[in-house]
């Protein structure tokens, strides 16, 4: 299942994103919400695929093949429990990959941020925080990565981070209306 920004759903893989996001399951979709808004906000073009590392893992192959000959230049990987898929995203591609632990199973995503951030050297993941926290910093730290060698991106970063810096509020009265 691949989902691509701009459009509804499509297995057509025509025009290929700058970013690629992977999770292991339909029901991390939700939790990724704020990963695709970060990305749309920077005007980043992504797709999303439901590939399980476990499940599927010659989907998954296939996938990163196809995605790195077409040019993608960046990985979000997302699972909960056992989540190797953002590591084995790493041990597929030389592209950078940001990995997010999700926060599904009984273990409140401590199993998967061990499992996704604790790789072997020479596979690095970049390891947000887990759940919706960590989906909406990947798409940060996409935007971040990918502005070194993009001066409008680089730009849209600045902007966001002025517009943040712009709404600190000092010495409020907290007892007033909100
Ligand atoms: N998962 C799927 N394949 C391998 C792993 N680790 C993860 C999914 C999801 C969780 O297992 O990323 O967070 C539960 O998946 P499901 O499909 O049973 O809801």
């Amino acid at each position: 299942m691949s989902l691509r920004s701009g459009s509804a759903r499509s297995r057509i893989l025509s025009v290929m994103p700058t970013v690629a996001v992977v999770c292991g399951s339909r029901s991390d979709l939700a939790t990724l919400k704020g990963c695709f808004e970060v990305l749309d906000g920077y005007g980043i073009e992504w797709e999303a695929s439901v590939i399980s590392a476990h499940r599927q893992p010659e989907a998954l192959r296939a996938y990163v093949a196809e995605a790195d000959a077409a040019g993608v230049q960046l990985f979000i990987g997302a699972a909960g429990l056992a989540a190797h898929l953002p590591g084995v995203l790493a041990s597929l591609t030389a592209r950078p990959v940001i990995g997010i632990p999700l926060d599904g199973g009984s273990l409140g995503g401590a199993d998967a941020l061990y499992a996704v951030v604790q790789m072997p050297p020479g596979v690095p993941v970049a390891t947000v925080a887990i759940g919706a926290a960590g989906a909406k910093n990947a798409g940060h730290l996409a935007a971040r990565i990918l502005a070194l060698a993009d001066p409008a991106l680089a730009s849209r970063v600045e902007t966001f981070r002025a517009d943040q810096a712009s709404g600190a509020e000092p010495r409020i009265d907290p007892r007033a209306a909100s």
